[in-house]
């Protein structure tokens, strides 16, 4: 594979050569740099929205839809599509190309899913590499959609520069298990399927999450699939993600360097720790097995093969 060739194409904006990148990016961890290294100083204009929300509940309708409200706006629009890894959604992949299939021919707008499945934890490290490679091509947006649920997914979101949270009528409990990790990062709520029955009661949870909380969280409702309401919420995030209420924006991305270093580090950690250890590694996990050395006792002696 020609880098230097994807390189230039990435910076000339040409689709194939994004896509060929991304899929180097996810496929190898170890060498991602030889993609990030010559772009990064191409990168940091673009920004980056967050939607997430329990399976179905219409974010890729409404990121479709944001995605071309945007557009129409005259911005480019890069769309990454986090796949939920529960077995009961193992569709999402085909289901996302089918449902978002309007946008892979407009120009400006580029939609790219990502697999959980299989990336043993790289995934974030991945996707924040997937953002640099659309910002280095003059991707003005870059929106993230996934499932709030893992911690990984609640992580990326936190990193993004503005979070919105996608909340349906007669969710029920399922707002409980969102409450834990989504429901206090999120700059903007969005009541999605809200011609369905049940808005008013989701709309008094919320205000009374607001209360709560002593946040002033916006509410939007939206019908994703007509697109009432987009407008309206586009026009709020375009504006609020550049006056982020809730910290600033450079806060916000001293913050995703931060966390994208750590990742790194943790990778490359891991990686080198078992190219090092090999032999070690397998006589040390014996010795554990027998009772003869703790797990951290076998870690300490893994780390000091890293550190020769
Ligand atoms: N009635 C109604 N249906 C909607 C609305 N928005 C989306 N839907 C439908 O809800 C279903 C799920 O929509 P998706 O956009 O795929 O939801 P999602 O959150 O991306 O789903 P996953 O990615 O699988 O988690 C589809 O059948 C949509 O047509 C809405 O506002 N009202
Ligand atoms: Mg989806």
């Amino acid at each position: 594979m020609d880098i230097e060739k994807i390189v230039e194409g990435i910076l000339q904006q040409n689709i194939r050569s994004i896509a060929k990148a991304i899929t180097f990016v996810e496929n190898n961890p170890s060498s991602a740099d030889l993609i990030i290294n010559p772009i990064f100083g191409r990168t940091g204009n673009a920004k980056i929205f967050g939607i997430t929300g329990s399976p179905g509940a219409g974010k890729s309708t409404l990121t479709d839809k944001i995605a071309k409200s945007i557009n129409k706006k005259g911005y480019k629009v890069g769309i990454i599509a986090i796949d939920p890894s529960s077995p009961f959604t193992g569709g999402a992949i085909l289901g996302d190309r089918i449902r978002m299939n309007t946008l892979s021919t407009v120009d400006g707008i580029y939609i790219r899913s990502m697999a959980t499945r299989g990336m043993l934890g790289g995934l974030n490290r991945a996707c924040l590499d997937a953002i640099d490679i659309l910002d280095a091509a003059h991707f003005d947006y870059i929106i993230v959609e996934t499932v709030g649920v893992g911690q990984d997914e609640v992580d990326i979101v936190k990193v993004s520069d503005m979070n919105a949270v996608v909340l349906v009528p007669g969710m029920g409990d399922d707002i409980q298990a969102l409450k834990a990790g989504i429901m206090e990062i999120a700059d903007v709520f969005v009541v999605n399927k809200s011609d369905r029955e049940g808005v008013d009661k989701l709309l008094t949870i919320l205000n009374h999450f607001n209360t709560l909380s002593e946040k002033d969280t916006p509410i939007f409702q939206t019908i994703a699939t007509t697109g009432k309401g987009v407008e309206e919420l586009v026009d709020y995030m375009l504006i609020g993600v550049e006056k982020n209420a809730q910290k600033s924006v450079e806060e916000r991305r001293l913050e995703r360097l931060r966390y994208r270093v750590l990742k790194i580090i943790q990778e490359k950690a891991v990686d080198e720790v078992l190219k090092k250890s090999k032999d070690s590694m397998e006589i040390g996990l014996n010795k554990v097995l027998l009772r003869e050395n703790t797990p951290y006792q076998l870690v300490e002696k893994l780390m000091e093969l890293l550190c020769k």
